[in-house]
């Protein structure tokens, strides 16, 4: 059975395409332009929500970029990039992929719209300059774990935890506030960013 993923680039499809080429699975690759409920209509009759990522496994069908990674680890597996309820670092795992979406990559989503997505009549100077703010406080996290010298985030290996924290750093620095990132989140990142993978993914 293909693996159909729904893909815009820059966006937090990017994740799911990032776990792909990790994984090395063989997978169909559908673009769109962004954002796809304005520029292209039809995509609301195979994703009524308008969003990407969307992932279409048989009948089964994602819309959440984290619990993709999540579910290809174990769904398609065995790998290494899950961590399996049994080890220890199992809480912290699912704690790095929740908090990627829901409290990193969501005040850049609001910031990314008041930049970019509303037309310039009602574009808020207030709100880019505040969720840039919030979003750079929000990474303490994740300085405060990696500033004990770990090379990845969790259970000493790279995980789909560093795939999906690592999606929030790279729109971040598409935000252009990377200059503003704390060092041992800057340092990790720039580790990101060498691994194969995440270049194929960049070039799908
Ligand atoms: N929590 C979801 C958010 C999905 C989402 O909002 N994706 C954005 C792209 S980054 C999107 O499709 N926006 C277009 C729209 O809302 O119309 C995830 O992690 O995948």
């Amino acid at each position: 059975m293909t693996l159909t993923l729904h893909h815009c680039q820059g966006s937090r499809s990017f994740r799911a395409v990032w776990a792909l080429e990790e994984m090395g699975l063989s997978y169909e690759l559908v673009k769109w332009p962004f954002p796809p409920r304005a520029l292209a209509k039809e995509y609301l009759a195979v994703n009524p929500l308008g969003t990407v990522p969307f992932l279409i496994d048989g009948p089964v069908r994602l819309t959440e970029s984290a619990a993709i990674c999540q579910y290809l680890a174990d769904r398609h597996g065995p790998t290494p990039l899950g961590v399996k309820p049994e080890e220890d670092a199992y809480g912290e795992y699912l704690n790095w992929l929740h908090q990627s979406d829901a409290t990193l990559t969501f005040p850049l989503a609001i910031r990314l719209r008041y930049t970019f997505v509303e037309p310039p009549e009602r574009r808020l100077a207030q709100a880019v300059e505040d969720y840039g703010k919030f979003y750079l406080g929000r990474l303490r996290w994740a300085e405060a774990a990696l500033s004990d010298g770990r090379e990845f985030l969790c259970a000493g290996r790279f995980t789909m935890a560093d795939i999906a924290i690592g999606y929030a750093l790279q729109l971040g620095t598409y935000q252009k506030l990377a200059d503003q990132f704390p060092p041992h989140v800057a340092a990790y990142f720039e580790r990101l960013v060498q691994r194969p993978a995440y270049q194929r993914a960049l070039e799908k």
